[in-house]
């Protein structure tokens, strides 16, 4: 039985509970922490929420299984598939699917975790949920990865449905892995449902999700600056990756005036101090999603530096932007970033910044908006696909892409909101409490469940 914070469970008391009952989960347990210590306060002050967090840091349901595909070579592989449910108290799970040799329930716990929160801040009736496989999709053919998605429906397809789970994208899951992932969904279930959200608009994909959590990035970030009356326009930028998030959120800051001047692999980075423009996003665009290759051959493509196993965080910019992946940026990273000028961290990945770099640019009060705030633009169109696809219709980019301008505004308005600290604003307790609220309220609503 867990006991409550109404009968003395404290932040400490809480943590120790934490590690000893999800032992080899790091990932997981720092993301509940930074929740934990930011809600701890506003948990005192409201006791009707205490025992809560306790809860919602248990997944409503977990499911492993085993992934056998056959790759070119006519071998049997096997890879371990995953799908955590984690909080349905708003709706149905919703989250994306990731592929990478990385992933373990650790790191699907803690998106699981972080989707719960950033869902809810959404505005949309959505649960929180992630999956996915340590199947790499790194060199592998067309074929090879398609026969592995259809594996790996084959058996995830009795879990999931348009009012249970909805999966989508995240980083080695786009449009050619959704594709696969719904046709053979369909083939199973014998219907055509929006069960998948980023799918291909030609067939019942929305409009500006591929753009979504990019655009949505930077339109956060607008909504910061203006608290300090400053903007886009001729800031130094640094983005890291080059997947999905970075090209769009890149793409929307040359398109408002801001000077890119880093991206970045699992290898390296290029730093091209002329600046990305919208001709040479169009190579990586090109290079990363139809030639699969390294942002290496960027920095041969247009002479600039390329420094290998490193990541971009000691250039001297005023905005960073990282979306790679988790724990991408130390505090050390943090450091540099904030003496080297940088005022502005909005967060295109999930938990790319440690606690303690997270912790830093909070004491250092800058702008610094956490993942579940400031990349919210993706699941938020999500969202709406799965409406357009209830509906039966679609709707333009331009209306897609005011909804989302909305949302994000909106979110930013939630962050002040319950983020506000004097003139500073804490983006971090905002987007925790923020988000919290809502599923709180609806598992008070809903019992003992
Ligand atoms: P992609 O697979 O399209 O791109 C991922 C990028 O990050 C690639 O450049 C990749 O390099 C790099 N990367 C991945 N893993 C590592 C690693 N361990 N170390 C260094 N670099 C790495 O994924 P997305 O762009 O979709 O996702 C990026 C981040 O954004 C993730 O944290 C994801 O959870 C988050 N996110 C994504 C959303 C979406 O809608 N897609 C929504 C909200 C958040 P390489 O090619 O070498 O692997
Ligand atoms: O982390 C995320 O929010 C995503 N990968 C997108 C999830 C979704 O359901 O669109």
């Amino acid at each position: 039985m867990s006991k409550t914070k109404k009968v003395g469970l404290s932040v400490q008391q809480f943590l120790l509970r934490l590690r000893a009952r999800n032992p080899y989960e790091p990932e997981f347990v720092q993301s509940v922490q930074e929740v934990v210590e930011s809600l701890d306060d506003f948990i005192d002050s409201h006791p009707k929420y205490a025992g809560l967090l306790e809860r919602m840091a248990e997944p409503e349901r977990t499911i492993i299984f085993r992934v056998p595909w056959i790759n070119d070579n006519n071998e049997i592989v096997i890879n371990r598939g995953y799908r955590v449910q984690m909080n349905s108290a708003i709706g149905p799970y919703k989250g994306g699917l990731r592929f990478h040799p990385s992933v373990n329930l650790s790191i699907l716990k803690f998106l699981a975790f972080e989707q719960t929160f950033k869902n809810s801040l959404t505005g949309l009736p959505m649960g929180g949920g992630k999956g996915g496989s340590d199947f790499d999709p790194k060199g592998k053919s067309d074929y090879e990865i398609m026969r592995f998605c259809q594996s790996f429906m084959t058996e995830l397809h009795g879990h999931i449905g348009m009012n249970t789970d909805v999966p989508a994208g995240d980083i080695g899951v786009g449009g050619r892995e959704i594709g696969f992932l719904f046709g053979q969904y369909k083939r199973l279930a014998k219907e055509f449902t929006g069960v998948l959200t980023g799918k291909h608009p030609g067939w019942g994909g929305s409009h500006i999700r591929p753009e979504a959590t990019g655009y949505g990035l930077v339109y956060f970030v607008q909504h910061m600056l203006a608290t300090r009356n400053k903007a886009i326009k001729g800031k130094r930028v640094l983005i890291s990756g080059s997947g999905n998030v970075a090209q769009f959120a890149c793409e929307k800051i040359i398109e408002h005036g801001g000077k890119v001047l880093t991206m970045s692999d699992s290898n390296g980075f290029v730093y091209d101090k002329n600046g990305i423009d919208i001709e040479k996003l169009e190579f990586i665009k090109i290079l990363k999603n139809q030639k699969r290759g390294r942002i290496a051959e960027y920095a041969d493509r247009y002479h600039c530096e390329y420094f290998e196993n490193a990541k971009p965080w000691n250039v001297a910019c005023h905005i960073a932007l990282p979306c790679a992946t988790q724990n991408e940026l130390e505090f050390e990273d943090a450091v540099a970033l904030v003496e080297n000028g940088c005022y502005c961290v909005g967060e295109g990945a999930n938990m790319p910044s440690r606690n303690a770099a997270s912790d830093y640019f909070v004491e250092k009060k800058i702008l610094y908006a956490p993942g579940k705030a400031a990349n919210a633009g993706g699941v938020a169109v999500s969202g709406l696909e799965m409406t357009q696809n209830n509906m039966r219709t679609v709707w333009t980019h331009e209306k897609v892409d005011r909804e989302l301008q909305g949302t994000m505004h909106r979110i930013h308005n939630t962050c002040v909101k319950y983020g506000k600290e004097g003139e500073f604003i804490n983006y971090v307790k905002g987007s925790n409490i923020g988000g919290f609220i809502k599923v709180a309220d609806a598992m008070l609503d809903q019992g003992a469940v």
